[in-house]
């Protein structure tokens, strides 16, 4: 008998028909009815697949007494409620390692962007505006210095590919790590002592809105932000603000608070580059990911156990 698989965010099909050949899948999100679903269902779901920025309110797990599972198709987990799932003895999985490369590629290419002025000078092209005047001169990206907020896999990513370049790495983090990268342990000085401030760091309680005004201050003039990880770690309106005051230079942004909702006051700037994020949103990972969802599903179903089991649970 196939488990009972409860479904909380939309899953491209190259996920979602292989889960429904193996498990009872219901599909929360497309429920108009979740209140009578949870009633009729809630008891003998076994398993949960949700996205990386799905919030999986402890509300909802309490509807689901057999729940054994829960397997995150994204590297991220802030929506996870994760103390309450050790509390319950429910494994919770997500794709990591899959989704590196791609998601540096992004940031990579937020700083190409922002700093060599790519998308301007596209639309510059675009509009006909060569014929009549030369191109606007922009920032030479060797010998500039990124700073890394959270160097974790991706970050680590992130500094291979602007090294590469010529480009000079700090970090910070929670402790300083074996690494030729120079380490700053107050996120303040980081962003005083760079050019590019790179969020690469988990969502969550613990990061949340840390990016915040004074942050900013520091990076000031000379400085551009690039976030690839959650848009809860910036501190939204603050952001607004500093680009509206001129307070730092620039922003790439391929996350955000309240996607896919975006303030409006960002659409209009022209210093400003923004992405649906797209960290990972390419065919090939994409099917990486889905795939590593769905087996540790079927890791856990088969011998109990799993994959990837993320670090807070093992
Ligand atoms: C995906 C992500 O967009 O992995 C993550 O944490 O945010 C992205 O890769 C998302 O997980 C798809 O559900």
């Amino acid at each position: 008998m196939p488990a009972d698989i409860l479904i909380t965010a939309p899953l491209p099909p190259f996920l979602y028909d292989p889960l429904k050949a193996g498990y009872r899948c219901h599909d929360y999100y497309q429920a108009s009815e979740k209140a009578a679903m949870l009633a009729a269902e809630g008891g003998a779901i076994r398993g949960l697949v949700q996205g990386g920025g799905t919030v999986t309110p402890t509300a909802l797990l309490d509807a689901l007494p057999k729940l054994e599972i829960i397997s995150v198709f994204g590297v991220g987990y802030d929506g996870v409620p994760t103390t309450y799932c050790r509390q319950r003895g429910i494994k919770v999985t997500n794709t990591p390692d899959v989704l590196t490369d791609d998601v540096a590629d992004v940031a990579l290419a937020l700083i190409l962007m922002t700093g060599r002025g790519f998308v301007r000078l596209n639309r510059f092209v675009h509009a006909g505006e060569w014929l009549t005047h030369s191109p606007e001169l922009t920032t030479k990206l060797g010998g500039r210095k990124v700073g890394i907020l959270g160097l974790g896999r991706i970050g680590k990513a992130i500094a291979e590919r602007v090294s590469a370049m010529g480009m000079k790495v700090a970090y910070t983090g929670r402790k300083p790590q074996n690494v030729r990268y120079e380490y700053i342990a107050e996120l303040k000085a980081l962003a005083a002592a760079v050019d590019f401030l790179v969020v690469a760091c988990p969502g969550g309680d613990a990061t949340r809105n840390i990016v915040n005004a004074e942050v900013l201050a520091a990076l000031g003039k000379k400085g551009t932000l690039v976030n690839i990880a959650r848009g809860s770690i910036v501190d939204e309106p603050a952001l607004v603000a500093a680009l509206q005051a001129g307070t730092i230079k620039a922003a790439g942004l391929d996350v955000f608070a309240d996607e896919p909702r975006i303030p409006p006051a960002l659409m209009a700037m022209d210093n400003v580059v923004l992405l649906p994020h797209v960290g990972s949103a390419t065919r090939e990972t994409r099917q990486a990911m889905g795939d590593l969802c769905k087996a540790n599903l079927d890791a856990w179903f088969g011998d109990k156990k799993v994959l990837t089991l993320i670090p807070e649970l093992q």
